[in-house]
């Protein structure tokens, strides 16, 4: 099938070697994802991304690719405030879709989409991607299975040192009318989408958050330029989800040390588990069955007898990676559009999610708790 992939960039890469990659893991494949067609904001910075990252043409106009008859799929990864136009447009020529978190700048925008796609009865996905880690997915399941008893509670952080440095410039993540906000949403979403994968659906929020440096270098302006921060460094959220239980996230783009801590610790009345990104083959496993004396954490290390195992590599610990975690949503994306079904997660998740960031953000605006509004 043939893909059209708006924006080159960071995660354009990651979705280029999925593409490449996921009949060598999953095979047969549902599809063969044929790199066509590259998009970037030049000619130049496209023939060079179309090179480097194996795309037979490239463009600078992203509505070329929307008008041309041979594109089957639409693959936005462009920053978020270009999202909603290009899947609207993607959508309405009937193309399938995979966008990028977070779905758009805010709640009613990503409804917007959701709606275009829904109306196309073409197939969509948001790409939350972390959620197909094998250790996710397993933590789900051994939750479905009752293996910890029923969960009490839900406790998520991402936090990242990357852009602690207050000389580092900035780029479209600190400007609120292209990000949308700040670590809520851009890692934010990431947390909120395994809070609703292994708990349910988000009833209320309370927040609060905080830009630390409020000022930043102008990447397009001349050396000593500063530009103003108008989105959150860091928050602290608390959750309240529909079936009562309760969670906690904690976000942040400046926490010195922490490269890449993206993770999870789920209670439940038998037992709780604990995933981090940074050992992000590993699951840790507390189980109240294993009594007094042997309390405390088995370290699972995913591998063939867990999920996907048989598509990834032949032993546990011998290292899933960021492009694991594309390569495997590739494939549910292609096995669920060859099979006619909705892809896992959609624009329904992506919207939700952005219901959430719009309640965390007015939570931290009220200091006060506020409903979700996902009707
Ligand atoms: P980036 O800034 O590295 O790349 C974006 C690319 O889009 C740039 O190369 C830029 O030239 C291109 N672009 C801008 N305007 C364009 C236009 N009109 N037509 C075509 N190309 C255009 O950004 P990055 O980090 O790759 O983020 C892109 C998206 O991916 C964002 O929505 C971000 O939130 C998401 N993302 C998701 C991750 C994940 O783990 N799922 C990780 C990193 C980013
Ligand atoms: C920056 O915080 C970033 O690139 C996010 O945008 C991604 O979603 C995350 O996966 C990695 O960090």
């Amino acid at each position: 099938m043939n893909v059209a992939m708006v924006g080159g960039g960071f995660m354009g890469k990651a979705h280029a070697i999925a593409y490449a990659a996921m009949p060598m893991y999953f095979w047969p494949a549902p599809a063969i994802p044929v790199r066509a067609t590259l998009v970037e904001a030049t000619n130049e910075r496209a023939a060079d991304a179309a090179q480097q990252l194996g795309f037979a043409h490239w463009s600078s106009d992203w509505r070329s690719v929307i008008d041309d008859p041979q594109i089957d799929v639409v693959d936005i990864v462009t920053p978020n405030d270009l999202h909603e136009e290009m899947v609207i447009a993607a959508a309405q020529a009937g193309k399938h879709i995979i966008c990028e978190k977070p779905l758009s700048l805010n709640a009613s925008s990503a409804r917007r989409m959701l709606e275009a796609a829904e109306a196309a009865g073409i197939t969509h996905a948001t790409a939350f991607n972390f959620r197909r880690i094998p250790a996710v997915v397993f933590a789900r399941q051994l939750i479905d299975e009752g293996a910890i008893g029923d969960v009490l509670d839900f406790r998520g952080t991402y936090l990242q040192d990357w852009s602690a440095d207050p000389t580092f410039p900035a780029t479209w993540r600190f400007d609120k009318s292209r990000a949308g906000s700040g670590a809520i949403g851009d890692i934010g979403s990431h947390v909120i989408d395994f809070a609703r994968y292994l708990v349910g659906e988000v009833r209320q929020v309370h927040a609060v958050s905080s830009t630390y440096i409020p000022e930043r270098p102008d990447p397009e302006s001349p050396a000593g330029a500063l530009l103003r921060v108008d989105v959150d460094d860091w928050a602290s959220i608390q959750l309240e989800f529909e079936t009562g239980q309760r969670g906690s996230i904690e976000v942040s783009r400046l926490a010195h040390g922490r490269n890449n801590l993206l993770g999870f610790e789920v209670h439940g009345t038998r037992g709780t588990l604990v995933f981090d990104y940074e050992h992000r083959d590993q699951l840790k496993v507390a189980l109240a069955d294993d009594g007094a004396r042997m309390s405390g954490f088995r370290t699972i290390n995913t591998g063939p007898a867990h999920p996907y195992g048989h598509a990834l590599w032949p032993g546990p610990a011998l290292g899933n990676g960021y492009a694991e975690s594309k390569i495997i949503e590739c494939f549910e994306f292609f096995t669920a559009l060859t099979e006619g079904r909705p892809a896992d997660p959609s624009f329904v998740d992506g919207y939700r999610t952005a219901a959430i960031v719009d309640a965390i953000i007015a939570s931290t605006e009220a200091r006060a708790w506020v409903e979700v509004d996902s009707s």
